[in-house]
């Protein structure tokens, strides 16, 4: 199995709704009551009590991370992130960024700092945005790997990030980009 930046990331080819973590990411929308992806298998494995609970939450914007527990999942908790739509015809041209670009960060370094908050060891991420709301898979890989680099540079408590893919194809591709960009460091 793969693995980067000491033994601390791994990029898996798993469905994260079975992963035995401290704590999963969902990939939700701004009104955190759950839809289709990701998101609609998150609330389908956790039961009921975790729809009651976002109700309670009042939403969340791009970029913002709310938490709830996980209930019948395996991960003791659901960090509720609302990725970026992009609607661009086009990437930005290289080493440009783009509003969506920050946003997305944000939902990784967020998840990363609420994580240590708790203490917690383990983390696993879907891959943000890449669905239904359209970001470039590449593009949006790269943004997470830097955000994981730079997390568990200065978040002593996190032992285990788990960048969790929903296909070989995109494990690969997050692979590609994690030995580019990290293992030849
Ligand atoms: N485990 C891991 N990854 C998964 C799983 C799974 N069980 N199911 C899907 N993926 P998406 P978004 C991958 O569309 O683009 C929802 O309706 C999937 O292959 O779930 O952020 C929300 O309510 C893709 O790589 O999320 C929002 O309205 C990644 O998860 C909207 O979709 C994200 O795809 C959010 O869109």
């Amino acid at each position: 199995m793969p693995s980067f930046l000491d033994g601390r990331l791994e990029i898996l080819h798993a469905d994260i709704t079975r992963l035995e973590v401290d704590a999963i990411v969902n990939a939700a929308n701004p009104t955190l009551l759950g839809g289709g992806g990701v998101d609609g298998a998150i609330h389908r494995a956790a039961g009921p009590e975790l729809l009651a609970e976002c109700r309670t939450l009042g939403g969340a914007r791009p970029g913002e991370v709310k938490v709830t527990g996980g209930y019948r999942l395996p991960a003791r908790f659901v960090f509720h992130a609302v990725g970026p739509v992009w609607r661009r015809e086009e990437e930005p041209a290289p080493g440009e960024e783009a509003p969506e670009d920050r946003i997305l960060a944000r939902c990784y370094g967020e998840s990363l700092r609420l994580a240590a908050e708790r203490e917690l060891a383990s983390l696993a991420f879907p891959a943000i945005s890449t669905g239904v709301y359209g970001f470039p898979k590449a593009r949006a890989a790269r943004i997470a790997l830097a955000q994981v680099r730079e997390g568990l540079s200065r978040l002593e408590p996190l032992r285990r990030v788990i960048l969790c893919c929903f296909s070989e194809a995109d494990q690969a591709l997050q692979e590609r980009e994690a030995a580019a960009l990290l293992a030849l460091r």
